[in-house]
């Protein structure tokens, strides 16, 4: 239909139909990007889960095929789900994913590459010894015990894998140890766990050196300086802590511990949900990719006949203050440009309007940066806002005047702003440094009734002193609006469904301010985006 057509993403990652959710642990192998994921064969719902495979050399083109894990055997014949990728040393690929059993428990098993010289990877083998890891022991929950990691070597050279679980009411990462990724024993404490009383999702671990943007491969040997990177996915939400590794101890040991998870740092502030990152040896780099639901309602989706995007390959790495985690678009989104328009030295006084023209605004790629002209306006920051960012941007909206900010961008909007969506900021004092609140709010992205339309918001620290622009990207995917504040600080996914989209085909796009002190774009860039070939062509 013309609502599926117009909703469909462009250069997104989704298959010609049906419902996906999160990643199972992207490779690089062999001169081929693989992503597997959360696929149902039959339909657009949650159900019916197996492996979907598709390989690509540029993450932004892929070729569907056939899945790689179904529900045959007694130990996954409830669903397969979210699982990981592990290269053993030799170069022996294995992957294990969690099985919904005969009982609906929850099991890990492996599968082994057929042919491992088959570049694609196609078929997988179930080994005999499935499940590997059964969900034993006191405390543990076996209907909470899922998504294990890839696989990293300890120093005592055997192999750890953490798998997500509840354990007597608690959130861990359970540690698990191995000698030949087969026979596996859980090691007697977790390698990190928490009082949040929801069991974590999809936990990744990996290591990052502050402000160096290339990857580390956590089964290589980490070098000295480096951190490690607890991710979990929680409350909807992808969330993380930085620490280290403690070696002796074989725990994860974070930098600081939050009790109120509502602070703990969140790798994307908008849609965006069981993520998994890993190291692309090709270029040295490290990635993560997370799953984006739609939120338009269930009908929609039967009615779409697909549900389910993922949003575009992110580079993650650490800042230098060895703080918080930075990301960016992969390099090759950038080869969909085409069109480039540019402006220099726009000044944005308290309400104005800039009409962004002459790229197509449903598939776009906008960069702009901000410049203050003064910052004597500030108004006061309250660390109170950070407990419930989104209720903040829901007060402060795009159309409260403030000191310094709102400035931003609106995107899709109609030509009576009856729909639009707005990416913006507001700059605020704090004691010694300045706070950025970056928003992406959905409330009046579209007149259609039904869809979830949250104000989305993170807070970033910025020193104006030094850095002085503010800098924001949005790719624009028609149903996707994926927003990147700060050079990669604070990044907020969403899924916008216009009607004009529908009904007229055709949005707008605008740099605006509503803060009382004037701001300066010295730079502002926007291309269109081709369409990408996802999933078209199947082997
Ligand atoms: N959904 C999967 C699980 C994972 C959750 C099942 C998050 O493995 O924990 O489809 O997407």
């Amino acid at each position: 239909s013309i609502v599926s057509k117009r909703y469909r993403t462009a250069y997104h990652f989704q298959p010609p139909k049906n419902w996906i959710n999160g990643m199972c642990r992207p490779m690089y192998y062999n001169g081929f990007y693989h992503e597997f994921y959360q696929y149902n064969p039959n339909g657009s719902l949650w159900g019916n889960i197996v492996w979907g495979h598709s390989v690509s050399t540029d993450l932004v083109n892929w070729i569907r095929l056939e899945a790689a894990i179904e529900r045959d055997t007694p130990s996954d014949i409830n669903g397969c789900w979210t699982g990981s990728a592990t290269i053993l040393t030799g170069g022996q690929l294995v992957i294990i994913y969690t099985g919904a059993d005969t009982e609906k428990r929850q099991v890990q098993n492996i599968v082994l590459p057929k042919n491992q010289s088959d570049p694609y990877l196609r078929e997988w083998i179930k080994v005999g010894d499935n499940p590997v890891i059964e969900p034993v022991g006191p405390g543990l929950n076996s209907s909470q015990f899922r998504d294990p990691t890839t696989g990293w070597i300890g120093p005592d050279g055997l192999w750890r894998i953490a798998v997500g679980a509840e354990l007597n009411g608690y959130s861990a990462a359970l540690l698990y140890k191995s000698k030949d990724f087969l026979t596996w024993t859980r090691v007697d404490h977790p390698l990190y766990s928490s009082k949040t009383f929801s069991m974590w999702e999809c936990p990744d671990f990996f290591a990052v050196l502050p402000g160096n943007k290339s990857g580390l491969d956590l089964s290589a040997a980490i070098p000295n300086g480096a951190k490690h990177v607890l991710k979990m996915s929680l409350d909807s939400c992808d969330k993380y802590m930085i620490g280290v590794y403690d070696l002796k101890l074989d725990t994860f040991v974070p930098d600081t511990v939050l009790e109120d998870r509502r602070l703990w740092l969140r790798i994307d502030y908008g849609n965006y949900y069981a993520s998994k990152s890993f190291f692309d040896s090709k270029k040295g780099r490290r990635i993560i990719w997370g799953w984006t639901n739609e939120t338009d309602s269930s009908s929609d989706d039967v009615a779409k006949g697909w549900a389910g995007i993922h949003a575009i390959p992110r580079t993650i790495w650490l800042g230098g203050d060895g703080k918080q985690l930075l990301q960016w678009p992969v390099q090759e989104i950038e080869s969909l440009h085409t069109g480039e328009i540019s402006h220099q030295g726009i000044e944005l006084k308290k309400g104005d309007l800039f009409e962004i023209k002459g790229t197509d605004t449903l598939q776009a790629d906008v960069e702009i940066d901000f410049e203050l002209t003064s910052n004597n306006n500030t108004d006061p920051f309250d660390p109170s806002w950070l407990l419930d960012t989104e209720k903040h941007c829901r007060e402060a909206d795009a159309s409260v005047h403030g000191g310094v900010g709102p400035f931003g961008l609106v995107v899709l909007a109609s030509d009576n702003m009856e729909e639009h969506t707005t990416v913006h900021f507001r700059v605020y004092k704090s004691q010694h440094k300045y706070m950025i609140l970056m928003c992406s709010d959905l409330r009046r992205s579209s007149l259609r009734p039904g869809l979830y339309t949250p104000a989305y918001g993170g807070f970033f620290e910025f020193d104006l002193e030094k850095e002085k622009k503010i800098s924001l990207r949005t790719l624009i995917d028609r149903s996707a609006v994926e927003s990147f504040g700060g050079g990669g600080r604070v990044c907020i996914m969403a899924r916008v469904y216009p009607v004009a989209l529908v009904d007229d085909g055709g949005a707008r796009m605008y740099a605006f301010n509503n803060g009382s002190s004037t701001v300066r774009v010295p730079q502002l860039r926007a291309w269109s985006m081709t369409r990408a070939q996802v999933n078209v062509n199947k082997v």
